[in-house]
């Protein structure tokens, strides 16, 4: 067992006591009597102190070589690895997922951090010639300053990481606000920054909750930059906050993914990428499988076969070997997707799931059961909105026009899938679906660290995480014109 330890901030290179007394908990989600940690409930004072501590660290963090910068994010990967299985375990404790999928997380972030500690040697400008003689040009990145970082509990410590190790390596310093429901997550991860050597005030830890702490990083007039990931409401307060202060941000947000499946589809292995993407963490995915859209021609036969299977999943404590699906990650989440669900079974067919699961040893924790609704229509509530919970909607269509016209007719634009053995229509679907990541024969999860990582119209601001992209987010651009002619040159052939 953990013990139930009372944790601190970290700020300017120490453990810090927070200003008030005020604490919160976090709570295992498969049994919530056990509390996994107690933490600070940070102020606006708090924060200022971290971001103090970011602004002095700003000047030498900037000024240490980018690949002097990169070696800390190498032994961060290191340790990670050689706590891994300890991290991941802990992950499920605190959040739910399953052992397996929480070693995944772990692995992102190992990933990331590998990933992005191999730009410290490139993190390339551009070299070009001048329009004048004995001139030169060239451009260069350089950071934004100080980055204020709020990350979601659903990806507890590859999502910190997609954020922190492009920060770090471009130079940025860094006031890091983790979910409440995953702060033992967040500590760890930095406790492993602190023992590779990280120097005092450039990774500054707040614990506490978005309308506090989040809320005074984000109207903090000396943060450059809001990286955020989490839903649409308040991703559009920390752009309207943004506004006030004139901050860049970064907003990760919502999805409503789609699979397609053709009726020339493989079937067996379109029901293994639904199983995996609408059911894998629960659904609390922003790239989850929340939508099917399924020619008519072989609906029937595909809907038995993902029923049978959907039904075949055991619910439970996600440190056990025989759980498919853990729990979601708090009773008010619980509460909220069950009011989808009753809102479902009136616009569609409940196949199979459709209640909160209570039962025996589940009692204790926050269980949903695996949901599948059938014969849903494009506009209905369950097909548009995101629940972020084990639940996917099967949509009948009569051709892939259709279906392309359904998978674009969400708000969102993050995953979506196809899965057709016909290579031309699945260029068709390239071209056509409006997201920001597609898939060919292949569930809408599972995205990889060294490509660009994010979506279209309410799914985000237009940036992307990960892959090279990650660089625009956490750096200015500066050009540089060197005149060695020893003259004044006019630019635009003014004499
Ligand atoms: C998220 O759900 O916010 O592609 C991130 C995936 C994971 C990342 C998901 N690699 O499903």
């Amino acid at each position: 067992m953990l013990s139930t330890q009372t944790h601190k901030n970290y700020i300017d290179g120490k453990w810090a006591e927070p200003k008030g007394a005020k604490t919160f908990e976090s709570r295992n989600p498969a049994h919530q009597t056990e509390v996994v940690g107690v933490f600070p409930r940070s102020s606006a004072v708090d924060v200022d102190a971290a971001v103090q501590a970011a602004k002095k660290a700003f000047r030498g963090w900037r000024l240490t070589p980018a690949p002097v910068r990169a070696e800390f994010l190498y032994k961060v990967a290191e340790l990670i690895k050689t706590h891994k299985e300890e991290l991941a375990q802990l992950m499920t404790r605190e959040m739910g997922k399953v052992l397996k999928e929480a070693r995944g997380d772990v692995q992102e972030a190992i990933d990331l951090a590998l990933y992005a500690a191999g730009e410290g040697r490139r993190l390339f400008g551009q070299t070009t010639p001048s329009e004048l003689p004995k001139k030169f040009a060239m451009s260069l990145r350089m950071p934004v300053g100080i980055v204020g970082i709020v990350t979601p509990w659903n990806f507890p410590m590859a999502i910190p990481m997609w954020k922190i190790a492009p920060s770090l390596v471009c130079g940025n310093t860094i006031v890091f606000k983790p979910a409440s429901d995953t702060p033992l997550c967040a500590a760890k991860l930095v406790e492993l920054f602190i023992e590779a050597g990280l120097p005092a005030g450039v990774l500054n830890l707040i614990h506490g909750s978005g309308e506090e702490a989040g809320n005074a990083l984000l109207r903090h007039p000396d943060v450059q930059l809001i990286s955020f990931t989490g839903s649409v409401a308040v991703g559009q307060e920390v752009a309207r906050a943004a506004a006030d202060t004139k901050k860049r941000t970064a907003l990760e947000l919502g999805g409503k993914n789609c699979i397609l499946v053709m009726d020339d589809a493989d079937l067996d292995l379109a029901v293994d990428g639904a199983i995996w993407g609408a059911f894998g963490t629960s659904g609390q995915r922003c790239t989850a499988s929340s939508r099917l859209i399924v020619h008519k021609k072989i609906v029937k036969e595909y809907t038995e076969k993902l029923l049978a299977r959907a039904k075949e999943l055991r619910l439970g404590d996600g440190l056990l070997q025989t759980t498919d699906v853990g729990p979601v990650i708090n009773s008010s989440r619980l509460k909220k997707i069950d009011e989808y669900i009753q809102i479902g079974k009136k616009e569609a067919t409940l196949l199979t799931g459709g209640k909160i699961n209570a039962e025996g040893p589940l009692q204790e924790g926050c269980f949903y059961e695996p949901t599948l609704f059938g014969d849903v229509k494009p506009n209905a509530v369950i097909a548009q909105e995101e629940i972020f919970g084990p639940v996917t909607a099967i949509i009948p269509v009569e051709n892939l026009e259709e279906a392309l016209n359904v998978a674009n007719g969400v708000r969102y634009g993050l995953s979506s899938a196809i899965y057709t053995r016909d290579v031309n229509r699945a260029f068709h679907a390239i071209e056509d679906l409006y997201t920001g990541i597609v898939y060919i024969n292949s569930s809408t999860i599972g995205a990889e660290v060294h490509l660009p990582f994010g979506g279209t119209r309410d799914t985000g601001n237009g940036h992307r995480e990960a892959g090279q992209t990650m660089l625009d987010t956490y750096t200015e651009w500066k050009t540089v014109y060197i005149d060695y002619s020893g003259k004044l040159q006019k630019a635009q052939g003014i004499d």
